[in-house]
This record gives structure tokens, sequence and C-alpha cells, in this order.
């Protein structure tokens, strides 16, 4: 690097010292701690984003979020060119720049990186880094940090959006590289015109949807995502959204309330009970990039019915496969490779449902980089976790394919159901944010469905019923000490433990049950599933009590 250059970076990076004794790690999603810690953590992620556009000669985004987690944490992830995460291989620079002890190591560890990575600081070419955050209040504080890492590179142009949602920032940085419009209005705009264009090709004869249930009432989190569905909400005609426990309401972020605490806790997010009964509800999460469904059961106490990843999945799944199937009607195209891809945490009994439906299912470890990874090798890739992150991923050939095709239909007609197929695949892929999950527009497709179909949310959540599971989490020394193969769903260390499991669960009907080392938490985690709750809570219990003994230390 040049003189410039250094003396830029020595003097930016000597204003953010990192706390001692933090040792940071970029884990499943970005960084996260308490906000008072991350100050230099977000300044020298300003540089990694700044470095990856250097790198890849194209725009990146910077996102400041801790998505489901308490209001006093922060933290911050990069968004790759194609608005997917981060590529995987820069995983480790990251760790390495997060935990360098001094700006003079710092310096080192970019010079050795840039070398190794063949990039060059010469200043030449455009380099941007998107920034946005959520709606903690540390966040403006550590955009400033962010910013002040991006600019530290000769060069590097720093672009604040403001307060977004995770996956709108993804998709401004996907769009952005492919030339498209960009800006949040753009967003909204893709969203509610493609919306409109599914609800105009609804069959007529189910469109007359249930007039008691046509509204749903959606909990944000009090976060960013309950402000932005206000702002989408005003260009959907066809559709009422009551939006609760947005982040001007003036509730604690993610207390009570959000996808993660009603996914976990199976109970009523604040706002929410027996007057809401029967109606269709929804959550998001802190960064809206979760959305699960749930039922208040009349004269619930506080329990609901939980409509979860897993059975949003399944409806669209169930959705795509019907338009795949009008389309493949005559024989002249070649069939779409269709994909379906779910965690270990996945509902045993909603694998048996698409396997019914004669989906191919894949499983991958937990962590959207791993799901997105899988579902992008298919045609049409539908990946979701059951805690409700997930999108549906179309290929570029495919897409082409149906623009080709819908480009013939005479304009002002609808033209023939395999044609209506092809316009709705189609729109769902302009609906559906392609750089990651989206609660926002995950929320309009499932509702656009549910009115194709004409379904209530209770005949959507009577595809399958759940097999009674119990999630818990055991403290150990070390976490690393447990190593897993197969999507997490076998030990390889240490040894015994796998077999020990096994034992167990054999003894349960419908027993499955694995455990795997938290990526966020420093815990391990145990699911079981039986075919009755109190099975299911026993299977964990023992599990738990297994890894106890093998790892030593206190479950909880
Ligand atoms: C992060 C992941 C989520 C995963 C969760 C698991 C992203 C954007 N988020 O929130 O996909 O389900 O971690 O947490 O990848 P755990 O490893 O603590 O169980
Ligand atoms: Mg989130």
């Amino acid at each position: 690097m040049n003189e410039e250059q250094h003396s830029l970076l020595l003097n930016s990076s000597s204003r953010f010292i990192p706390p001692q004794g933090v040792k940071l790690s970029y884990g499943t999603a970005g960084f996260r701690a308490d906000a008072s810690l991350l100050p230099s953590t977000v300044f020298r992620v300003g540089i990694l984003a700044a470095l990856r556009s250097l790198k890849t000669r194209s725009v990146t985004g910077l996102m400041i979020t801790a998505s489901h987690n308490q209001v006093s944490d922060n933290g911050v992830k990069v968004a790759d060119p194609n608005g997917g995460m981060l590529s995987q291989h820069w995983e480790p620079f990251a760790d390495a720049l997060a935990n360098a002890p001094s700006p003079q190591h710092l310096i080192l560890l970019i010079n050795e990186f840039v070398e190794k990575e063949g990039i060059s600081m010469d200043g030449a070419g455009t380099l941007e880094v998107l920034l946005g955050r959520d709606t903690r209040p540390s966040g403006d504080a550590l955009l400033q940090a962010a910013k002040q890492g991006v600019t530290s590179i000769v060069g590097a142009v720093a672009t604040d959006l403001g307060i977004l949602t995770t996956p709108q920032l993804h998709w401004m940085v996907r769009a952005r590289n492919k030339g498209m419009k960009a800006s949040e209005q753009d967003y909204f705009e893709q969203l509610s015109s493609s919306f409109r264009c599914l609800v105009d090709l609804i069959p007529t004869e189910k469109s007359k949807f249930n007039g008691v249930n046509d509204k749903v009432v959606v909990d944000g989190a009090n976060g960013v995502g309950g402000v932005k569905l206000k702002d989408l909400g005003k260009l959907l005609n066809a559709l009422a959204i009551e939006v609760r426990n947005s982040s001007e309401d003036g509730g604690v972020l993610n207390d009570g309330v959000g996808a993660d605490y009603v996914q976990k806790e199976k109970v009523v997010p604040h706002g929410f009970g027996s007057k809401d009964a029967g109606i269709r509800c929804a959550s998001l999460d802190g960064d809206a990039d979760r959305l699960v469904y749930f039922i208040v059961p009349p004269e619930s106490s506080g329990r609901i019915d939980l409509v979860d990843g897993d059975k949003i999945l399944s409806l669209f799944a169930l959705f795509i496969r019907e338009q795949l199937s009008f389309l493949n009607e005559k024989e002249d195209i070649n069939q779409a490779r269709l994909g379906v891809v779910q965690t270990a945490y996945a509902n045993g009994a909603s694998t048996n449902y698409l396997k019914q439906l004669g989906l191919e299912v894949n499983f991958t470890p937990t962590g959207v980089k791993y799901l997105h990874e899988k579902a992008a090798e298919f045609d049409i890739g539908i990946y979701f976790e059951a805690n409700g992150h997930g999108t549906v991923l179309f290929s570029e050939s495919f897409v082409g394919g149906l623009e080709a095709r819908t480009n013939k239909i005479a304009s002002g007609s609808k033209g023939s159901e395999r044609e209506k197929a092809a316009l709705r695949l189609l729109a769902v892929s302009k609906l559906i944010n392609q750089a990651v999950g989206d609660a926002l527009s995950g929320l309009l497709l499932v509702e656009v469905i549910l009115q194709h179909m004409g379904w209530s949310i209770h005949r959507w959540n009577d595809l399958y019923h759940d097999l009674p599971s119990r999630q818990l989490k055991v403290k150990v020394a070390d976490r690393t000490a447990v190593v897993t193969t197969n999507a997490e769903t076998v030990v390889v260390s240490p040894p015994g433990l796998q077999e020990a499991i096994n034992e167990e669960t054999a003894r349960y009907p419908q027993g499955r049950c694995f455990v795997r080392p938290s990526g966020t938490e420093d815990v391990v985690r145990v699911y079981a599933e039986a075919s009755t709750q109190e099975t299911a809570d026993t299977l964990a219990n023992s599990v738990a009590r297994l890894v106890d003994q093998f790892l030593g230390s206190n479950s909880s």
C-alpha cells in the first residue's frame, strides 16, 4: 500500500481501539455483542466491506443490526455484491481484522490479505459501500464508525441509507450491481406491483376470499419492519394490513414481541390477546428477515398455534408446484428443477409432507448462507428455516425462459392457464427477495397465495400437523468440542456421544433427536421430536444429560 493509504489507515484506526479481553467472531451472521463493545469492530468491518468492493469491483453493503437480540446489543454484517451473505472465504479475515490488537497489527493484516487476494490498492475504479441500520439507539453512532472504516480505503465512498430492514439493504446491493433501479421507493414499487399482478391473476372462481378473515395483523417486534410495512401497505389495495408493535409505538425492541419470541415461546406477543382469536396474525423479527404466522385459539390463555417457516415453505412449494404443472402441460419446454431446502430443525411432519408432494428435500447446516447456497442449485429453490428465515430463488436461465414466454402474450389478454402460470411465476420472482429471506416480501407472497387458494389461515395450518418437539440448551465448558456432520444430524466428536443419543432415541415412538453447537451463543443446543409432547420433553432432557456427561458442566 502506498504512503497515503498507510497514513490514512493509521490515523483513522488509532481512533478505534478494540476493547481489551474481548474476542469476537463473525459467526453465523456477522458480529454481535453489547453495543458498547462494537465501535472498533464496526469500523473495521467498514474497511472489510470497502476491500470487498475493491476486490469485486462492485457495490457491497454493510448492515448494523443485532436482529432479534435485546435492544442493548448491536451487530454488523456485510452484504456481498450479489446481495447475499459475505463470501465464507472472507470470514477468517473478518475475524482477524476484528481482533487485531493495534493499528499496526491491523495494517499488517490488511497488507498480507490484499497481497494474498491479489487486490490492488491503487485507488482506481469506483468503490462503494451502502450502509444501513435498524432502529437500535446505538445504530447511528455505529454507522458513523462504519463510514470512517469505509473511507479509510482510498477512493471508497460510503453511502448512508439510514434506517432499513436487513433484506432491504441486501436487495438494494443486488439491484445496484444488476444496473437496476435500487432506491427504497423502487423496492416498494417492485414488491407492490408484482403483488398486484398476482392478485389480478387469481382465478375468478377462487377470488371470493372469506370476508371475515381479510385482514392480517402484524407484530413488528417494536422494530424497523413495522414502519416499512406501513409504507408498503399504502401501495396495496387488495390487502388490509394492521401493524402493531412498530418502532414508533414506544415499546422495547424484541421485548416480549417479535418472530423469535413467538416461535420459541409459542405465546402471544404484547399487544395481542383473546380479541384476536381466530384472526390471521404474523410476526416479524427486529430487522425483518424472519416471518412466522400464528393463530390465537379461542380461550387460549396466552398460547398460540404457530404457523412457522416450515409451513410457509410448504405453502410456497404447493403453489409453485401447481404453476409448474400448468407450465409443463405441453412438453415444449424443459422440465424445471424444483428443490426445497430445510435444516434439521424442520419438523419431521413438514419433511414428510413435502416428500409426499414428490419434491426433492435437501438438508444443510443451520444458517441462511448454507441454505441459500444449496437452493441456488435449482431452477427454483425454496428454502426456509423453521424460525422463519427463507426465500425462493429463481435461476437466471429459468427467469429468462419465463420472460421470453410471457413477452409473446398479447398485451391485455391473460391467455391460457399455461400463460397465466408463467406470468405468476415471473411475478413471484419479482415479489420475493432474491437476495435474502425478507419478512415483508414473504408476507405478501403468503397473503396472495392464500387469496389465490381461497384459504383461511386455518386451512393452511391444517396442511399437516407438527410432531411435538422440544428444544433445550446446555451450557458447556467448550461448545466447539461438539463436532457434527450430515447437516448437523450426527455428532462425530466427542466419540461415543452419537451412539448414546441413538440408543436413547430408539426408545421413543417417532423419536428424532440431534445436538449441535450454537453459532450465536455459548451453548450446545438439543432438539427432540416424538409422538407426544411428554415423550419429546423426556427425550430432550435425557439427551441434554448425555451432553452434560460427555462435555461436563451445567444444563438449563
Ligand atoms: C442466525 C442465523 C439463522 C440461524 C440462527 C441459529 C442468519 C441470517 N441468521 O440468527 O439463520 O437460524 O443464527 O442460531 O444466518 P444458533 O446457531 O444460535 O442456533
Ligand atoms: Mg433477523
